[in-house]
């Protein structure tokens, strides 16, 4: 019988029998998936649609497109903001501009577009490992692979917490290496009171329907260098300078009039969005802190964040279930908790077929990504949820001796 989520989420979990992995009725009856649209004010945007419409003007680099830069740009505290279809094209782009070739020291403990942005135009990524305090590259291991075929660095803000900007400035500018960021986590965030979005040569943004604000599909370059902006615009529009003239290799990275009055209602409503994600995150942090081998991990308060990533650091303790199977018991109970970034781009294709050696390097990286588990969140998650979630992780954590047992033996 359809039960509603209420009722489903009335049920307390308190005994591996009220498990769904047992034969329990499942917390949810719908999936409740990490990722789910934040949707800011539907009248704005249906308004924008009219406008859309009424003018007949629905994307290259129209009004909607042009003011949504300006504000993103305005509200990130950079010069210049071009907006695309999706980070990945951008991060593209960008790498292009800016000259990268031959090596590029990009971390493996990332979506892996950041590696297939590179091995697109035929620029080997080489895999960095993190430094386990922060879970972002680490600039001293980035040293040590630096050769004479290295051409940049690129740092992703994982999770939107940000990089040692400060020393991946020094290195590249010591070793005349260009320097990115794929901030694809990061919009919203700082890094020593600075909006991101304004380190290095440029930043990557991702408004991808899963991110703390979309634009349905979606990303942008931000920089500082007016003369890479320029380069960017060029490149994003096939290389056009104008009617009949193509000055610039270049492909179709424009973001739609759409997906920009998305952005725009997106941006509004932002700080409510950032509030749904920190008010989660604070119930998370309160009905799991006190539980053994799990780790909440937690952001940086002096910064601004936007929380959007519930992330979990599990070990398996005595009772040994194991991280796969935790994240199995959630699944069960159509909690679609995720693994992010495993197993590390280092060992998908066609990395793991090229670079077969790369995991020496990188033991951080692979220690960590065996142990993450990324929660729901976001604006479609409220704190009943959460607390459901959380009776399964204690109901799973209190018990796990029985419950190991108990899948073994099936
Ligand atoms: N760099 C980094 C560090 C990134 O994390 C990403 C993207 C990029 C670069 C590239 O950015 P884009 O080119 O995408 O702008 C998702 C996203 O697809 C991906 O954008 C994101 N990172 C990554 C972290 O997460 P998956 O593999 O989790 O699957 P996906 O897109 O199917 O979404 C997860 C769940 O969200 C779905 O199972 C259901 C739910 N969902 C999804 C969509 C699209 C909804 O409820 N509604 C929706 O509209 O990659």
């Amino acid at each position: 019988m359809a039960r509603s989520k209420e009722e489903a989420r009335a049920r307390r979990r308190e005994t591996p029998d009220s498990l769904a992995i047992f034969g329990g009725a499942p917390l949810f009856p719908e999936p409740l998936h990490i990722g789910r649209p934040n949707v800011g004010d539907r009248e704005a945007l249906v308004a924008h649609l009219d406008d859309i419409l009424e003018s007949r003007w629905l994307t290259n680099a129209g009004p909607k497109v042009r003011e949504f830069e300006r504000q993103f740009a305005d509200w990130s505290g950079v010069e210049h903001c071009v907006a695309t279809c999706n980070a990945t094209v951008a991060l593209e782009i960008a790498i292009r501009a800016l000259g990268m070739e031959g090596e590029v020291i990009v971390p493996s403990a990332t979506f892996v577009a950041t590696a297939h942005a590179l091995q697109w135009q035929q620029i080997r990524p080489v895999f960095c490992d993190i430094d386990p305090a922060t879970q972002n590259i680490d600039p001293s291991a980035a040293q040590r692979l630096i050769s004479p075929h290295t051409t940049g660095i690129i740092g992703v803000h994982l999770w939107g917490r940000a990089c040692d900007v400060e020393a991946l400035e020094a290195l590249a500018s010591e070793n005349d290496l260009k320097l990115m960021f794929d901030a694809a986590h990061a919009v919203g965030c700082t890094y020593r009171g600075k909006r991101i979005g304004g380190f290095g040569d440029a930043e990557v943004v991702s408004f991808h329907a899963t991110k703390v604000m979309n634009t349905f599909e979606g990303g942008a370059i931000l920089t500082n260098n007016g003369e890479l902006a320029e380069k960017v615009r060029l490149m994003r529009n096939f290389g056009f300078a104008g009617m009949d003239n193509v000055i610039h290799v270049g492909t179709n990275g424009k973001m739609s009039e759409m997906s920009a009055a998305m952005g725009l209602v997106s941006l509004d409503c932002f700080d409510d969005f950032v509030a749904a994600n920190r008010n989660n995150y604070e119930n998370y942090e309160r009905r799991l802190r006190n539980l053994p081998g799990i780790k909440l991990l937690r952001y940086d308060e002096t910064e601004e964040n936007n929380y959007q990533y519930v992330v979990l650091d599990y070990t398996q303790g005595e009772g040994g279930i194991s991280r796969d199977q935790l994240i199995d018991i959630l699944w069960k109970e159509n909690v679609r908790a995720r693994r992010y970034f495993y197993p590390g781009a280092h060992r998908m294709e066609p990395y793991r077929t090229l670079y077969p050696e790369a995991g020496r390097n990188l033991p951080e990286t692979e220690r960590l990504l065996d142990r993450v588990i990324c929660l729901p969140t976001g604006t479609a998650v409220d704190s009943a949820d959460v607390d459901a979630i959380c009776d399964v992780i204690e109901c799973t954590i209190n018990h796990s001796n029985e419950i190991a047992r108990r899948l073994r033996a099936s």
